[in-house]
């Protein structure tokens, strides 16, 4: 019997209906999956609504990314007032924050003294954290007048959703978005900034064409010897299966995803993030992924960073999540539960 079960299971029709049965298993799993974890869906109408300038005196609104629909003008963005935009997603970082401005605000000034063309605004976005984290940024914002913003959000969405929320709030022809632990150099902004201008085919920062679609992300990959080095067996493994899912279904011309770091040039910023989808952790695996959808070049610099404490990762779920959103980010745009055209 057993001789003529396992002669029998492995004939061409048998493998066939297997093959057939895991497949369809694996696809309404990935259906059910789908529909199971919610997504928001955001209206066009929402991202061109004014928001307030948190505690603001007199009460100032930022200006907004997209262009009203202006009859027969196709552009997509409103014009840059200023040269550069840096977005913080801040989530109870009253400790953290303050280290990561003392550089960033140091940087940007010395910046501005040396040229009077390198105008820029601090954004600093708040969604709900417990700690006073956005009247940390107004009282620090005073030592800096007109340069440091707080937009306060009423709900949670996630670092993704912050970020959308600035970048949508902003003035810059160029957008970078930092984390608010000061994990990256500061200074290594200028790397990102002349790769920047390079794609865009300027050659200096009075060149810059903010019309023109690029996007450049801060690299750790160079670092990676050393963390496997000083990370444990357990989360190198984690680390490694992240990277091989994000490479299997979602971006592949980038090394390292995840980087806090990213450069965006206003046209770009006012096609991507209106489309954008996912706005927890993964968010920047969905960015990358509509970049080599749409083909916009992607370039990837080398960036010096130290592990901070007191990460807001929460260990296994946070990555489960992540290794759910990216699997699903691929799924959904295949299948076309997700589209990339822009929301109505
Ligand atoms: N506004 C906001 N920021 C968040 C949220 N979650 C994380 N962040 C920010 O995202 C950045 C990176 O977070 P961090 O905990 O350092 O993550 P890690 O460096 O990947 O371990 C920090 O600036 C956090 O404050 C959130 O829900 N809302
Ligand atoms: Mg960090």
């Amino acid at each position: 019997m057993l001789e003529f079960l396992s002669l029998d299971l492995f004939s061409l029709p048998n493998l066939c209906i297997f093959g057939f049965l895991l497949s369809s298993i694996a696809v309404s799993s990935l259906f059910t999956l789908s529909y199971a974890t919610p997504w928001v869906r955001r209206r066009r109408s929402e991202y061109l609504k004014p928001e307030k300038v948190y505690r603001s005196s007199p009460e100032q609104t930022f200006p907004k990314l997209l262009a009203e629909d202006s009859g027969k003008s196709h552009k997509r963005h409103t014009n840059g007032e200023i040269y550069l935009s840096v977005i913080i997603p801040a989530m109870n970082e009253k400790e953290r924050l303050p280290i990561m401005l003392d550089e960033c605000c140091k940087y940007l000034q010395s910046r501005s003294k040396s040229s009077q063309d390198f105008t820029y605004e601090i954004i600093i976005v708040d969604d709900g954290s417990s700690d006073g984290t956005a009247d940390l940024g107004v009282t620090y914002g005073l030592q800096y007048p007109k340069t440091i913003k707080v937009l306060k959000l009423e709900q949670n969405r996630g670092k993704g959703g912050a970020v959308k929320a600035g970048v949508l709030n902003c003035a810059g022809k160029l957008i970078l978005f930092a984390d608010a632990d000061g994990a990256t150099q500061f200074e290594d902004f200028e790397n990102l900034e002349k790769e920047i201008i390079r794609s865009t085919g300027g050659s200096s920062s009075k060149e810059i064409d903010e019309s023109f679609p690029a996007v450049v992300v801060g690299s750790r990959a160079h670092l990676e010897a050393q963390s496997v080095a000083e990370r444990s067996f357990f989360r190198t493994i984690l680390m490694h299966g992240f990277h091989s899912l994000v490479y299997l279904f979602a971006v592949r011309s980038v090394k390292d995803t995840q980087c806090g770091f990213k450069l965006f040039t206003r046209a770009i910023a006012a096609r991507l993030f209106p489309v954008l989808h996912v706005e927890r952790w993964a968010f920047d695996v969905e960015l990358l992924y509509l970049c080599e959808k749409w083909r916009v070049p992607v370039g990837e610099v080398c960036v010096r960073w130290k592990e901070i404490d007191g990460s807001k990762i929460t260990p296994i779920w946070s990555w489960l999540q992540m290794g759910r959103d990216l699997v699903l980010i691929w799924f959904r745009y295949t299948v076309g539960i997700w589209s990339d055209e822009q929301p109505k």
